[in-house]
């Protein structure tokens, strides 16, 4: 008996921030790859998450929302967002069941004949279905279709799981033949250090509020793997103004204490194992500017001009 083919290829998962892309990498990958918080933009760089399926292996690729925009890191992760669908196999549309066909889709939708090649295979998943009633999704379906000709529609709840079995397999069954490009069991295809620093920014973004946790920046420094099995992790928050360093760390430093405890957690529920983590805020006016800071978040420096 011959051995069965395997496939493997990048499906990359599209859309306006906060429509569930991260979720829905996280339940297909079935562990927590990419950070999540209700507020938009989230996600900043391409995030690979790998799941496998029978004789399958397929590499998610979450990117960070699509929306317009002038500021530079802004620009620079939508730019991201583009690539990741440009060198893809598979590309996923999510559009979000209760707010329908906003200008945000229509702007999606027009890059999608513009700015991909043409080369993938493009669906459409509309996701937060437990939102909405179910005659909604007909109509919303019919709209979308009619605007862009989507391989398949999917209709599925991320965070609840429903109708995600049924993308995998149409994943399954489109992705092309060939050789797995990661082990079987790797679930990601992250710097350690950079879903160190992500998880930070995580608790900053749920604790902080308005503008702030888009003018922050969270780095790992040093990484000291110590004789007990523990790990210690130094990490930096640049904060662009001296007022903002002043509201992250919080009255006597019990905002920053805070996050650094919900990190420190999940970082070792995480590894599986005991994590020391110190976190520093310097103030660095600049640092949206500085050519390192991007390349340590994995985005293009030139792609803010
Ligand atoms: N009700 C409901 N909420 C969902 C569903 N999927 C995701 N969410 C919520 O939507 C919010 C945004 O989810 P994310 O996964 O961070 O969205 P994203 O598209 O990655 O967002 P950006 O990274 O900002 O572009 C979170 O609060 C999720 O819990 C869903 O199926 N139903
Ligand atoms: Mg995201």
């Amino acid at each position: 008996m011959t051995e069965p083919k395997t496939k493997c290829g990048f499906v990359a998962l599209i859309g306006e921030p906060n429509a569930g892309k991260s979720t829905l990498m996280n339940k297909m990958v079935g562990a927590k790859v990419s950070i999540v918080t209700h507020k938009v933009q989230t996600t900043r760089a391409r995030i690979r998450g790998i799941a496998m399926a029978p004789n399958t292996q397929i590499v998610f690729v979450d990117t960070p929302g699509l929306f317009r925009t002038r500021r530079k890191l802004d620009k620079a992760m939508v730019a991201a967002a583009w690539t990741g669908a440009a060198d893809a196999d598979v590309v996923v549309l999510l559009v979000e069941a209760h707010r329908g066909i906003t200008k945000g889709v229509e702007m999606i939708l027009d890059g999608l004949q513009t700015r991909i090649g043409g080369k993938q295979k493009i669906a459409l998943a509309i996701n937060k279905i437990d939102k909405v009633k179910s005659e909604v999704l007909l109509e919303l379906t019919e709209s979308l279709n009619e605007k862009f000709p989507f391989e398949q529609t999917f209709m599925i709840s991320a965070e609840k799981g429903f109708g995600v079995k049924g993308l995998e397999q149409y994943l399954c069954d489109v992705l092309p033949e060939g050789p797995y490009l990661y082990p079987e069991d790797q679930i990601a295809d992250v710097p350690m250090r950079m879903l160190a620093a992500e998880v930070t920014r995580e608790k900053l973004m749920l604790r902080l509020h308005q503008e702030l946790p888009y003018a922050l920046t969270v780095e790992t420094e040093h990484w000291n793997e110590r004789k007990d099995g523990s790990v210690r992790i130094d990490q930096v928050i640049y904060v662009a103004r001296e007022g903002h360093k002043g509201i992250t760390v919080g009255p006597k430093g019990e905002g920053i204490k805070t996050v650094s405890m919900m990190a420190r957690k999940e970082l070792a529920e995480m590894m599986g194992r005991e994590v020391h983590l110190f976190l520093q805020v310097k103030v660095r006016p600049n640092w949206e500017n500085e050519q390192e800071r991007y390349t340590e978040m994995g985005l293009d420096f030139k792609d803010t001009k």
